[in-house]
């Protein structure tokens, strides 16, 4: 009998860790310009090496290279900066406001401003996004008042989910923005379900899921996939590769000797990896994703390569697990600082304007904030009447809930 060795498993492990800075040699970059693209009618298996490469627009002088580079305005560009610069701004303000204990939890997207604002440019009214909870920039991208994601935040009085869902789990049927679920990659099922169902309608409208390289390890992710490719459904799968889960990094969800974007070529399904920092790239990608569905030629993957900049919520410390300057290694960079310095050498923009533009809305969020403040926060303990919990789920409220409501009535 031949002597084989004992059985062992795998298991990755990051580049860094604290005190030990990050090869991020690990990532399959490409140099910007110089991936084809192929017409939208391309066949799933033809998208393969695009899968496994890196789709990237902007080059290091902020220059806009090679066949991605879209047809979009200045004007365009222009709002796509404010929108990103606004979502950053706020998200900062909100952190400081969970510190003071105004709100119990909020989650930031430093980093990832990018790729929301991009996709929702492309899409039209009425198409839905089925978002996780870092997409607030697809709201603050359609000019949403910022009372209205304040008041969810602190949960008081003119919240318009009177409490009911976490901070930060906002829906807005108006921006086509679906009701956050929290339950990872359910977003995914969701949005095929209603892309499936648009199609049977014969509608036109079509959807946009959301989650991130750690959810694609739930089995909805896979679920999501067959029942898209199956049925060729009209949806954009986006998936914002963070290089981080919470303290799990990528590789644990399957990262690590593959792309995020070649598991859906393994299920038929045409996919793109991307540059999620690069907002030139982003546009593009999504128009392309969006023209497939719109016309029938079904699903598209992407992976989006980004860097989760902060903490995972305000519930995390990150300096626990990777290296406290990770971000400032990172070597696709700032999305901000990116299309700045792109708009810059277009002559549409300038430092001045940009610190004028931040000092604007830093003004507008915190005079938001004062309002929303005014209709209470869960400091103040404002909140939306306890019996509301009882409305909104049942048309006809059924008798084991009336004698709870009955109960409760009593007790208040
Ligand atoms: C089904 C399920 N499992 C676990 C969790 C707890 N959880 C919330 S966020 C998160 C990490 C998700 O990471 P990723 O998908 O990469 O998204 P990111 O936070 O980086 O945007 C986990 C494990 C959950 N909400 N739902
Ligand atoms: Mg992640």
């Amino acid at each position: 009998m031949t002597q084989t060795p004992p059985l062992q498993l795998h298991v990755p492990e990051p580049t860094g860790r604290p005190g030990h800075a990050t090869d991020f040699s690990y990532l399959r970059l490409a140099p910007a310009g110089q991936v084809r693209k192929p017409p939208v009618t391309v066949s799933a298996a033809d998208t393969s090496d695009l899968a496994h490469t890196l789709i990237r627009v902007l080059d290091d002088d902020g220059k806009a290279v090679g066949p991605w580079a879209p047809d979009i305005s200045v004007e365009l560009l222009r709002k796509g900066l404010q929108a990103m610069i606004k979502t950053r701004i706020f998200d900062a303000r909100m952190v400081i406001a969970q510190r003071q204990r105004k709100m119990s939890f909020y989650m930031q997207s430093l980093g990832e401003e990018a790729i929301g604002v991009a996709q929702v440019f492309a899409l039209q009214k009425g198409d839905m996004c089925f978002p996780s909870y870092r997409q607030q920039n697809l709201l603050i991208a359609q000019d949403i008042p910022l009372t209205d994601l304040m008041c969810q935040l602190f949960s008081n009085n003119c919240d318009r989910l009177k409490g009911r869902q976490m901070p930060v789990m906002y829906s807005a049927r108006d921006y086509g923005f679906f009701s956050i679920s929290g339950n990872l990659a359910t977003q995914f099922v969701q949005a095929v379900g209603w892309a499936m169902a648009s199609a049977i309608k014969g509608d036109t409208k079509i959807a946009s899921a959301w989650i991130g390289d750690g959810a694609t390890a739930a089995a909805d992710f896979q679920t999501a996939l067959t029942f898209a490719h199956v049925y060729q459904a009209p949806v954009i799968l986006n998936v914002i590769n963070n290089q981080w889960a919470i303290s799990s990094f990528q590789g644990i969800a399957g990262g690590e000797s593959n792309t995020f974007a070649a598991r859906g070529i393994g299920s038929g399904i045409a996919s793109l990896r991307v540059d999620g920092n690069d907002f030139l790239a982003a546009y593009a990608a999504s128009q392309w994703a969006v023209e497939r569905a719109r016309n029938n030629l079904g699903p598209t993957l992407i992976e989006w390569v980004s860097y989760r900049a902060g903490p995972h919520s305000t519930s995390d410390d990150p300096s626990k697990y990777r290296p406290a300057d990770d971000w400032m290694h990172f070597p696709l960079g700032d999305p901000i600082a990116r299309l700045k310095q792109h708009l810059i050498t277009l002559g549409a923009w300038s430092v001045e304007e940009h610190q004028e533009t931040q000092k604007e809305y830093e003004a507008l969020v915190i005079a938001a904030q004062k309002q929303s403040e005014g209709y209470g926060t869960l400091a103040t303990g404002k909140t939306s009447p306890v019996e509301t919990m009882f409305e909104d789920v049942y048309e006809v409220t059924p008798w084991h809930l009336r004698a709870q409501l009955e109960k409760l009535e009593a007790l208040v």
